[in-house]
């Protein structure tokens, strides 16, 4: 069997090309330096690749996001960034420029990452200008060098997704798609000058539901048989997820030499082990037509950082193999692409327990056990590293005892003890337009040192409370001058709202450098569920207690929850996704009782990732939502019926899982709104939601200070829809999220405004009732 990879991380073991490019960003590196420094970390993961015996690298690599690239080489940017060209054009699209916005940002698939919104239809006429084939043909030759012809495969982003993904696009799909094929046609034609074994291109929209309706079928039949044309062989990568049981039967029919699917992906983060991916299964049931396609076998899990002792790569080799695919027509590779996993496992060095030594595999490691798994022979071989154990074994804990005894807590668990009509009455009572925030307040790099000092031991604990609660103070009087009716502690003890956590409860591990990028230069270091969720003692509650003691107004006890800190986390693989989260609720339960039993009467907890965990699948909706909602209410349910619970949504796009927010019975919903144009809040109004709501009056991301008036205009708009039932005492006035990325003076500036639209609003409506 042959073996290939789809995509590596892409910043550098030590996150050299995100270094680089915010040197470059800052003025303090040419050009010529970042696209040198872009070339020696891309090089670097390609050699690894081919080091570790992979035959056919993909030639990653990106200087911010593949779709991004995607737009440059099509010739699809939106006119306004048309003044631009090279590089200053392609950061403007990613980050704005003066006059010209930013494209959109959006989860990419089932992930962390995201990637930029195509907006193809702007171009003028619809029909994209000439394609920019010079990065993409310079990156190939430097991998041609690196690696040699034969094992330098390019990838790009498919035409049916990136037609998919420009979500505004008013065109039929294959209409969309139709625009884009001259560029990718040209692409081809300059390859097959260029002795490429092959084209990688990667549509993980056919795992998606919507690739089962017809216009989408329509468009990758068509755009394919076009492609095919162009005689170099096609390898379509498919990752994220399994296909939809309509869609198998004539996606293996496209004209493709090589048909590269996930054998693992269901959900984002699912496992092998809950079964939700059926590849094998539709392989069995409609067999894959290997005379006329190479599969490859995406076998090694992509998304998990767990090293696959339990041969489950193997396994399903053989499985096809059982079926009669020879071989000479398998090619193993990962599930999804390496991107989303941390480097090496060896940088770690002492920091890496014994206890988890030889159990994780990051990036570097799966190459190991792509190679390793394309030993496999119908009856052996390729018995993975360390022996056959069964994969319960793996973890420590007791995790069936640990979720027996959540299921043994009973249905009263997930409820509040009165419904809200009853217990709104009890709750904090203020007037019209109360006024609050998310949480953070601005992040300074003295802030930061602090917890820098602290970890590295420099500062004692005592010394960094007395500091911390400075900082706690300052905010605290901040919020009581500007007059803002809710407070908040404002989180300048947590780098990230995951982390801050992950670090207080037992049973996760932080990795060192574990980096994985989220976004253009940006990276996250996902904590590793290694085994049962534990509290251990209250997290929260001193910062409340801290800020409490400086204000006679309430103060917000800030959590993040159990929904979201799993989404980012790399789950354990021995026990379900929703045994975790039921698992972490339980934990966040115990601080919630915690928060209140010092006072607390106001809690919020934050769910930003609870759209992201969504499988790509449709059907699978309903039981991911029904448990991720069970997790929320089995953390909050146990305030008492005058404490009032909050969340906060944001990050994506809610309109479509309604029910799902209404079932989580907080008691005020905040969402994420300035950049959404009101959707959500249209979207509220026509639904039976009819709980308090704090949508965001103004864009926090945006320079900008806004305007008393435009704030009024907001908060009157709101009342306009009828939102919140139209009851004034219920609609909040407070931002977006997002004030810790801000700098004091622009925050403070935007606040005052805030809290004066709100007084004006409540004196006006006072005036009219
Ligand atoms: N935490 C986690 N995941 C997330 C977010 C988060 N995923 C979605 C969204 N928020 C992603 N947004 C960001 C925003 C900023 C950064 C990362 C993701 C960021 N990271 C620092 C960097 O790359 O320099 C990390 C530096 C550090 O922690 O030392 O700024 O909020 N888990
Ligand atoms: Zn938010």
């Amino acid at each position: 069997m042959d073996t290939f990879t789809i995509g590596f991380p892409r910043m550098g073991p030590h996150r050299e090309l995100k270094f680089a490019l915010e040197k470059f960003w800052k003025g303090a590196l040419s050009e010529a330096e970042l696209l040198a420094a872009a070339a020696r970390v891309e090089e670097e993961a390609w050699r690894r690749q081919r080091a570790a015996g992979v035959q056919r690298v993909g030639l990653d690599g990106t200087l911010y996001d593949q779709v991004l690239d995607t737009i440059a080489w099509t010739g699809t940017c939106p006119p306004r960034f048309q003044h631009l060209s090279g590089l200053s054009r392609y950061f403007a699209m990613a980050r704005g420029a003066p006059s010209a916005p930013a494209l959109d940002m959006s989860k990419f698939f089932s992930t962390n990452y995201h990637c930029l919104i195509p907006e193809p239809e702007a171009a003028p006429g619809g029909t994209p200008a000439a394609p920019e084939l010079g990065p993409l043909l310079e990156r190939l030759e430097r991998g041609q060098r690196a690696l040699g012809a034969e094992a330098a495969v390019p990838m790009v982003v498919g035409p049916v997704t990136f037609a998919l993904l420009a979500r505004s696009s008013p065109l039929p799909p294959h209409e969309a798609v139709a625009r884009l094929l001259p560029a990718y046609c040209l692409l081809l034609r300059e390859l097959a000058q260029r002795r490429v074994p092959e084209l990688q291109l990667h549509e993980p929209a056919l795992a998606t539901s919507q690739a089962a309706e017809p216009g989408v079928r329509q468009a990758f039949e068509a755009a394919y048989a076009e492609l095919a044309k162009a005689g170099v062989p096609l390898n379509l990568v498919v990752p994220y997820a399994d296909l939809d049981e309509q869609v198998y039967p004539w996606a293996v029919r496209l004209p493709v030499a090589t048909l590269t699917l996930d054998f693992l992906g269901g959900g984002a983060g699912d496992c092998a082990c809950t079964g939700a991916n059926r590849t094998l299964a539709l392989i069995t049931a409609h067999g894959f037509p290997h005379a006329e396609r190479r599969l490859g076998a995406g076998v090694v899990d992509g998304r998990s950082v767990w090293a696959d002792r339990d041969g489950t790569a193997a396994s399903i080799l053989r499985a096809l193999l059982h079926l009669g695919i020879p071989p000479s027509r398998l090619a193993v590779t990962s599930s999804v692409s390496l991107q989303h996993l941390p480097y090496d496992t060896a940088l770690e060095g002492t920091h890496m327990p014994a206890r988890l030594e030889g159990r994780l595999a990051f990036a570097v490691q799966k190459l190991d056990e792509i190679v390793a798994a394309a030993a496999t022979t119908p009856n052996g071989g390729a018995a993975a590293a360390g022996g056959q154990r069964a994969a319960a074994a793996e973890v420590d804990g007791s995790a069936a005892a640990a979720v027996a005894a959540l299921r043994a807590l009973g249905p009263a668990a997930y409820a509040r003890s009165l419904p809200f009509g009853e217990r709104r009455g009890l709750q904090l009572q203020t007037h019209a337009f109360p006024t609050t925030t998310i949480g953070s307040f601005p992040q300074t790099l003295e802030v930061r040192r602090l917890r820098q000092k602290l970890k590295a031991g420099t500062l004692s604990r005592a010394e960094y409370e007395a500091a911390v609660s400075g900082h706690i103070a300052h905010c605290v009087g901040i919020q009581e001058g500007l007059g803002i009716d809710v407070l908040v502690h404002g989180e300048a003890e947590r780098t990230d709202m995951v982390e801050y956590f992950g670090e207080k409860l037992g049973g996760m591990w932080f990795s060192a450098a574990g980096w994985v990028q989220s976004y253009g230069s940006r990276c996250v270091r996902p904590p590793v569920i290694e085994g049962d969720i534990a509290w251990q003692g209250p997290m929260t509650t001193w910062e409340y207690k801290v800020a409490q003691s400086f204000t006679s107004r309430p103060v917000k006890g800030m959590l993040t929850g159990p929904v979201t800190i799993l989404n980012w986390s790399f789950p354990r693989k021995d026990v379900s996704r929703e045994a975790q989260a039921a698992q972490l609720a339980a934990a966040l339960r115990a601080e919630v009782a915690a928060l209140e039993a010092e006072g607390c009467r106001i809690i919020q907890v934050d769910e930003p990732a609870l759209r992201e965990g969504l499988p790509l699948k449709r059907c699978l909706w309903a039981p991911y939502l029904a448990w991720a909602v069970d997790a929320f209410r089995l953390a909050t349910a146990v305030a008492a019926p005058g404490t009032q619970v909050v969340t906060h949504l944001c990050y994506s796009d809610f309109e479509d899982i309604l029910p799902a927010i209404d079932a989580m019975d907080a008691d005020v919903l905040t969402i994420e709104n300035a950049r959404s144009g009101d959707a959500m809040i249209k979207a509220l109004v026509g639904s039976s939601y009819g709980r308090d709501v704090g949508p965001g009056v103004y864009d926090v991301h945006s320079p900008e200070v806004p305007s008393v008036e435009f704030i009024r205009s907001r908060i009157r708009m709101f009342m306009a829809s009828g939102v919140a039932g139209g009851r004034a005492d219920r609609v909040w006035v407070n931002p977006d999220c997002g004030l810790k990325t801000r700098g004091w003076a622009e925050t403070l500036a935007s606040l005052r405004n805030m809290v004066e639209a709100a007084a004006a609003e409540r004196v006006a409506a006072a005036g009219a009732a």
